[in-house]
C-alpha cells in the first residue's frame, strides 16, 4: 500500500511543508521523550467494524478491505486474526474458523493487552522516517495505520490526525 522505498528528497519536501504548517496552527503539547517508548495497547483481533462484537459483519468488512473497495477502518493489528504480523486472506479464513467454532453466534470481543511503540506508525518495531510517511498516507487515505490508534495518537486527544503527524515529524527532525 505504501511505497517501500522513500527518498530523502521526498522526506525533506514533506518536512518543509509540515514545518510551515506547524507555524500556522497552535503548537500541540507532547513530551517528545515518550516517542519510541513502549506502551500497552488494547487489540481487538477480527473486530473489523469496531463494534465490540465478532460476527459476519466483520467478515464482510475484511473482504472489502482485501478487495481494496474500502480503507481499513481499524488498525492492521486488529485485522491480523492469525497473529502472523500481516493481513491477508488467511486472516479471513481464521475469522471464518473462529465464527464456526462459536456456532456462528455473535461474540463479544475481549481485547488482549499487547505492547506497541509510541510513534511506530508502520508497526515494524522502531520509530523511523518511514513512520512519518505511513502516518501521512493513512491520514490522507482516511484509513488506520498498521499501528494501534493509541500508538499514533501522540497528543492524546482521541483522534489520529495531522496534529499527531506534526508531532511525529518534529520528533523525527530532532533525532
Ligand atoms: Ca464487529
Ligand atoms: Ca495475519
Ligand atoms: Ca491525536
Amino acid at each position: 500500500m505504501y511505497p517501500r522505498q522513500l527518498s530523502r528528497n521526498s522526506l525533506t519536501s514533506l518536512a518543509a511543508f509540515l514545518t510551515l504548517a506547524i507555524f500556522m496552527v497552535a503548537p500541540s503539547s507532547l513530551d517528545a521523550q515518550e516517542v519510541g517508548s513502549s506502551i500497552a495497547v488494547r487489540v481487538a483481533r477480527g473486530d473489523a467494524n469496531a463494534d465490540g462484537f465478532l460476527d459476519h459483519a466483520d467478515l464482510r468488512v475484511m473482504m472489502n478491505v482485501l478487495l481494496g473497495t474500502m480503507p481499513p477502518p481499524v488498525s492492521k493489528r486488529d485485522l491480523d486474526v492469525n497473529r502472523d504480523g500481516d493481513f491477508n486472506s488467511r486472516d479471513l479464513l481464521a475469522l471464518t474458523a473462529e465464527l464456526a467454532r462459536a456456532g456462528y453466534a455473535r461474540q463479544r470481543i475481549d481485547p488482549t493487552l499487547e505492547r506497541a511503540i509510541l510513534g511506530d506508525a508502520d508497526d515494524d518495531g522502531s520509530v523511523t522516517p518511514e513512520d512519518v510517511f505511513a502516518l501521512a498516507y493513512a491520514i490522507a487515505a482516511g484509513a488506520s495505520p498498521a499501528a494501534p490508534a493509541e500508538a499514533v495518537d501522540l497528543n492524546r486527544d482521541g483522534r489520529v490526525d495531522e496534529f499527531d503527524l506534526e508531532l511525529l515529524l518534529l520528533w523525527e527532525l530532532r533525532h
